[in-house]
């Protein structure tokens, strides 16, 4: 009784979990003498239902049983110029044809980047910008994947160090690199490590990801607009709360939900936990080490993503903070 109880209550929270609506996301590379590495996704609907995948070159089926022990195949008869697609097999038979791969040259994809320009600080100092931390969602519900990712200033800090930084910026793109939008977090966004964690997840279940990210006065959105939701209305975008060292210890820090297909602002609450110590009352830090540090994603109740923060005092247990 026991076991049966909770096998239905592990089956009713997985089928309820909203899932990335992906495609079959098949890719085809040359590793060299005409073979073809082909690989593709078996998706989750699929996995007590589908047998197994039909290969076809050019139209024509090269696979003379099905694959079923794996989602991945070599042509060794292959072609740079071929174009390839898979076909699942459902109880005996065949679907349709899988969106279509054209052969990669390499053993990898290079997407063009359109880094930020060079940025001049206020106390005269230059940056340049280099592609950092990224992630992948799917942005505009095509079932392909975009790419978020950061750029990261030159004079990016950790937190034991002193001295201004410029701005970080984030950008998506296509796979063939059309860049979606660029999200500028502004002169209050301290850049280094420790300081702007993001996640990309579709967390209303339209089939569209999002993006959520720490934010604060000076941020522009993905049009180029400065936040405007909850506590971001009417705030000054024009203050410069960093001090003379180049840290960021005052002023609001809030939390921002991004539409995914054009980086506009959709909300903005305000960041949790807020500034200050942990336990209450201890020592503060001059360096603002109490830093936004892990944002993890969950589930709750196994149906929507939600998203949680912590931060630190260096040296004290975890603050937790959800939405
Ligand atoms: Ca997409
Ligand atoms: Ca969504």
């Amino acid at each position: 009784m026991t076991i049966s109880l909770l096998t239905l209550i592990a089956s009713l929270a997985f089928g309820t979990r909203n899932m990335e609506w992906l495609d079959r996301g098949l890719i085809a590379v040359n590793t060299g003498g005409n073979k073809i590495y082909l690989s593709w996704r078996l998706l989750a609907p699929e996995m007590d239902a589908v047998s197994g995948f039909n290969v076809y070159r050019d139209g024509t089926k090269i696979t003379a049983t099905p694959v079923t022990n794996s989602t991945n195949y070599t042509d060794a008869a292959g072609s740079a110029t071929a174009t390839y697609t898979v076909r699942a097999i459902t109880a005996g038979v065949e679907g349709k044809d899988s969106p279509s791969a054209k052969v990669w040259p390499h053993q990898w994809l290079s997407i063009p980047l359109s880094p930020p320009p060079d940025e001049t600080m206020k106390d005269g100092s230059k940056c340049t910008y280099s592609a950092n931390d990224a992630s992948a969602g799917d942005l505009d519900g095509d079932g392909q994947y975009e790419i978020i990712l950061k750029w990261d200033p030159s004079n990016s800090k950790d937190n034991s160090q002193s001295g201004y930084t410029g701005d970080v910026f984030l950008d998506a793109y296509k796979l063939n690199g059309t860049r979606l939008w660029r999200i500028d977090l502004g002169k209050n966004i301290r850049a280094g490590a420790h300081y702007t964690q993001f996640q990309v997840m579709d967390y209303d279940g339209d089939g569209k990801a999002e993006l959520i990210v720490k934010t604060a006065p000076g941020t522009k959105d993905g049009a180029g607009n400065f936040l405007a939701t909850g506590p971001a209305a009417g705030a000054d975008n024009t203050a410069d709360y960093r001090s003379g060292s180049g840290y960021v210890l005052t002023g609001p820090e809030w939390l921002t939900l991004f539409d995914g297909t054009t980086g506009k602002e959709l909300n903005t609450v305000n960041y949790n936990p807020p500034r200050g110590t942990y336990p209450p009352g201890a020592m503060p830090t001059a360096t603002g080490s109490t830093a936004s540090w892990p944002t993890p994603l969950g589930w709750t109740a196994c149906t929507r993503p939600r998203s949680s923060s912590a931060a630190t005092t260096r040296g004290s247990p975890w603050r937790p903070g959800t939405w």
